[in-house]
């Protein structure tokens, strides 16, 4: 009896073990090597149109089973790429030299595990905005995947790319370092502009670059100041008021200076954060 019931049961465990119909058993999953994704993100998405400024971007590879070599093409808008410049990397082993502009190379002589993870910091130069318009428009960023120095691709022989979009920052004009608050030397500046004079006469003018323009005549400007409401190339009183009126914001009791981009302000900004 003993024997029979045990015999029973391991016809049974024998029975669980077998192998479904229209399954395999000797199939198993096989790990293709190779790069699978890559991201770039920022945390600024923004870039001013008439200064220089920077931006830094995270970028992410990941990949499976083993990568030799894994490398990054960086690769600027194209019609700004001149004036983008690298300064400095995270990670890879072998990056491009600081101020090489257009198009940017990183590698590992080690892949690191996945994802792979570094931080790029770019400078762009002022004049981003196109000077027919004064837009800056889009920027759009590339970022290719490389294997052995060579643009990786997917099963469908597609590289394995990403792009990220800047676009432009809305800041006052007064606004020179673009925290969002207008200090008191920021005002002195719009001052400095407002008193700007052509031989006897007080003109308030300004060049391209929001520089006072002396003993020169006022040009309307492609892309005005944030204080030149009639776009006049010239900073008036009633301007003047107007930026005064404006880093009024304190919080606190402190004067900060804080404002915001708003279609209700005269200017296109409000006080307050
Ligand atoms: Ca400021
Ligand atoms: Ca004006």
């Amino acid at each position: 009896m003993k024997i029979r019931k045990f015999a029973t049961i391991f016809g049974v465990v024998l029975a669980l073990q077998a192998v479904p119909a229209g399954f395999s058993a000797t199939t198993a999953s096989t790990t293709t090597s190779g790069i699978t994704s890559i991201t770039l993100t920022s945390p600024v998405h923004q870039v001013l149109a008439d200064r220089p400024g920077t931006v830094s971007f995270t970028v992410a590879v990941a990949y499976q089973g083993t990568v030799s070599r894994l490398g990054v093409r960086l690769v600027a808008p194209a019609a700004t790429g001149t004036k983008w410049s690298f300064v400095s990397a995270s990670g890879p082993t072998a990056q491009p030299l600081a101020g090489d502009k257009t198009s940017w190379e990183f590698s590992y002589t080690t892949t690191p595990a996945s994802p792979v993870t570094f931080n790029v910091v770019l400078n762009y130069e002022a004049g981003l905005a196109n000077p027919t318009d004064g837009v800056v428009g889009t920027q759009p960023f590339a970022a290719y995947a490389l294997q052995s120095n060579l643009v990786a691709t997917d099963s469908q022989g597609n590289p394995i790319q990403t792009t990220l979009t800047l676009t432009e920052a809305v800041f006052h004009t007064a606004d020179s370092n673009a925290d969002m608050r207008l200090k008191l030397d920021e005002l002195l500046k719009v001052v400095q502009i407002y008193n700007t004079r052509n031989a006897n006469t007080r003109t308030g003018a300004y060049d391209a670059s929001f520089a006072p323009m002396p003993n020169a005549t006022p040009v309307a400007p492609t892309k005005p100041h944030s204080a030149d409401l009639n776009r006049d190339g010239m900073i008036s009183l009633m301007e003047l008021l107007r930026v005064l009126d404006l880093c009024t914001y304190t919080n606190g009791g402190v004067r900060t200076g804080e404002y915001h981009a708003d279609s209700q302000g005269v200017d296109g900004f409000v006080s307050a954060p």
